[in-house]
């Protein structure tokens, strides 16, 4: 991936003195848990287990099989837990004033305390209000919600009686919203009038009417509407409850439910390379070890800190960074609400400084973007309360991950470039604080129990320093379980590439030092701006446009973005390529997946390359999105060889 120095050596940025002297552990420590973790796994995750507070003990810490005839995965199988009660109820003893939840709003000026004592009766009582509404354990419920704390809320209450809870990223369109609640068959939706982001208000309701609308496989009983903004929206009595009412009837006391360990936690919606995003399921005991053990040890985090994960809760690292980890280690978590340059680029900086924050994990994308106004976005602020910083969501390039060293970092934080997946729950390769020597764009070793090899395309291991995809020879307790409603699914994409591993789609390097390097995706996935995008999805919601033939996506280097979209389009006869089009095709990729999905480039192709049997080379769509036409490679495969001329003279024209 461009600017990622997977070639040349660069230098390593040692741990720090002050750092080495108070951090949880030193290279040495790591190295003997690290070591202890693989030579006796049972041992290590048996103590490690002892984190969090369970109901009934487990016995058998674990029982699992990558094989693709035999595959299960179980952690803990047989004790009693509840997540939620692992995040509030504990700390209320001697914590309970503790600031759980510090929201700072999308204005300059607005922010937010929640103590635990607090969340924990909010979570209560929409527990309670949503059991009065019939929601049972195991019962799937959608939340399509703002950055708020009342999403944090709801996904807890789902927790605490059982039910499973399946956020949607605010930023997707109904359509999208529509197809997640389908697959799960959820017939109860908890959402908000509208969101505020940049300025601007996002209208949530308005979308979930449509959604409701467009829902064929399920039935939507409820919609909870949380009132959040002045905005008014559409009121259907029959569906739609007030949150607010809702939740006021309700007792402040809610038993949490007894769960076993591999009971469903949540569905979390993600895009693979073939045909609809995947719901990959995550359990209750596993998740929560891991998701806590990885914040505390990764983030080196000490009671009291202020740390700030800049994710959304829609995706995997707002669930297990913004939500479960840090509040089952007692943490004080940053939610906010807005994007980092509203109402301009100081924003970011400001919010450290306004409200102390210690630890601060973030988006390469967001860092470019920083980046991209030079000292500005640091202009003026002290950033002394910062300790250390963290990546998450795509390769760093080295340049911008020295930028963010030097600015945000003074040249002191070390920054945690933590790899891994919706699929992993949690980190797993990453330096640890203090611990780390850290070389700019290197997500280094692998975290506690983790077990990554290198294979080539026949599956044979590779040795020392080498190149090749990426895979995990062993299970972790925070590893998915299945793709929810399609078992089969989960073992084809997962554990048929190669035998007994779990492939990760990733390709990657490690070198002399046994550090890896993640070089990107080797499967159809994009990764724009850290959202995952098949390609397919992408091309099949372009296809279903009554202009559109034929369509093929293809992501190409991208300075803010990582990746930027790039889509090939073949008219219906009687078509023609117009400005007016491209907007028409633009708009109905936004409207489709939501605007995370709108195209950067769209090129008309009279054909595209394809092989005799008719497979798309993407190879050489990539090369010219890429701008590297003199690089093709060979074309002599192709049914019609005259295609690659059109598109090669289509781009040169449009650059
Ligand atoms: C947590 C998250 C997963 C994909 C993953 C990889 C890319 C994530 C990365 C990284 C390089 C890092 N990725 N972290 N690539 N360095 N530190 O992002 O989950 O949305 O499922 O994406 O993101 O390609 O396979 P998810």
């Amino acid at each position: 991936m461009r600017g990622l120095s997977v070639t040349s050596q660069p230098e390593t940025y040692l741990v720090p003195d002050s750092y080495a002297a108070s951090s949880l552990l030193d290279e040495a420590g790591y190295f003997e848990m690290y070591n202890r973790s693989i030579q006796d796994p049972d041992g290590f995750w048996r103590e490690q287990a002892q984190r969090i507070d369970w109901i009934e003990p487990f016995s058998q810490v674990q029982d699992v099989s990558f094989a693709k005839d035999d595959l299960h995965i179980r952690w803990f199988a047989d004790g009693k837990l509840n997540v939620a009660a692992n995040c509030l109820d504990r700390h209320l003893e001697h914590h309970g004033d503790d600031t759980a939840i510090l929201w700072v709003g999308d204005e300059p000026g607005t922010s937010r305390e929640i103590s635990y004592r607090e969340l924990h009766r909010d979570v209560c009582r929409l527990a309670n209000g949503l059991k009065s509404l019939g929601v049972k354990k195991g019962d799937v419920v959608t939340i399509y919600m703002p950055m708020v704390p009342e999403a944090a809320v709801a996904m807890l209450a789902c927790a605490r009686i059982g039910a499973v809870h399946s956020v949607v990223f605010a930023g997707f369109s109904p359509e999208a919203l529509a197809g997640r609640m389908d697959d799960g068959q959820s017939r109860i939706l908890i959402t908000a009038n509208a969101g505020r982001r940049g300025g601007r208000s996002v209208p949530l309701k308005q979308n979930v009417d449509r959604a409701v609308a467009l829902c064929r496989e399920t039935n939507v009983e409820h919609v909870v509407v949380f009132n959040y903004t002045d905005d008014a929206t559409d009121w259907n009595p029959t569906i739609d409850r007030d949150y607010a009412e809702l939740v006021s009837a309700q007792s402040d006391d809610c038993p949490a439910e007894v769960m076993g360990a591999e009971d469903p936690l949540f569905i979390l919606y993600t895009s693979g390379s073939t045909g609809k995003p995947k719901g990959v399921l995550h359990t209750s005991g596993g998740y929560i070890i891991y998701a806590s053990l990885t914040h505390e040890y990764v983030f080196d985090y000490r009671r009291g800190e202020r740390y700030w994960c800049a994710a959304d809760v829609g995706w995997i690292t707002g669930h297990s960074y913004i939500v479960y980890g840090p509040l089952a280690n007692g943490a004080t978590t940053v939610m906010y609400e807005g994007v980092p340059h509203y109402p301009d680029v100081t924003r970011v900086a400001q919010i450290i400084d306004d409200h102390q924050i210690n630890i601060l994990y973030i988006a390469p994308t967001a860092i470019r973007a920083l980046m991209a106004e030079g000292n500005k976005p640091v202009a003026g602020a002290s950033l002394e309360s910062l300790r250390l910083l963290g990546t998450v969501g795509e390769p760093i390039n080295p340049e911008a991950w020295k930028w963010f060293h030097r600015t945000f970092g003074r040249c002191q934080c070390p920054i945690v470039d933590t790899w891994w997946q919706t699929e992993t729950g949690g980190h797993m390769l990453t330096p640890l604080p203090g611990a780390t020597p850290l070389k700019p764009g290197s997500t280094t070793r692998p975290f506690f129990g983790v077990q990554p090899a290198l294979v080539d395309n026949d599956g044979n291991l590779l040795d020392g320093a080498a190149d090749g995809n990426l895979v995990l020879l062993g299970s972790w307790p925070g590893q998915m379980r299945t793709v929810f409603g399609d078992h089969q699914r989960f073992v084809d994409t997962y554990f048929s590439t190669f035998e007994n591993m779990y492939f990760t789609g990733d390709g990657a390097r490690r070198d002399e030092d046994g550090y890896y390097w993640i070089t990107g995706r080797v499967d159809d996935v994009l990764n724009v701006s850290g959202h995952r995008m098949g390609t397919a999805e992408l091309e099949s919601a372009l296809v279903a446009h009554e202009a559109v033939a034929e369509a093929a996506v293809v992501g190409y280097p991208h300075d803010i973005k990582g990746q930027g979209i790039y889509v090939y389009v073949t008219l219906n006869n009687g078509v023609e390529p117009s400005e007016e089009m491209h907007q028409t095709l633009r708009n109905w990729l936004r409207s489709e997946i939501g605007p995370i999905a709108t195209p950067d480039f769209i090129q008309w192709a009279p054909g595209l390359p394809k092989t005799r049997s008719g497979k798309i080379m993407r190879r050489i769509l990539r090369k010219v999105a890429a701008d590297e036409c003199e690089q093709l490679g060979d074309t002599s495969t192709l049914a019609d060889p005259g295609v690659v001329d059109n598109l090669v003279s289509n781009r040169a024209a449009a650059t």
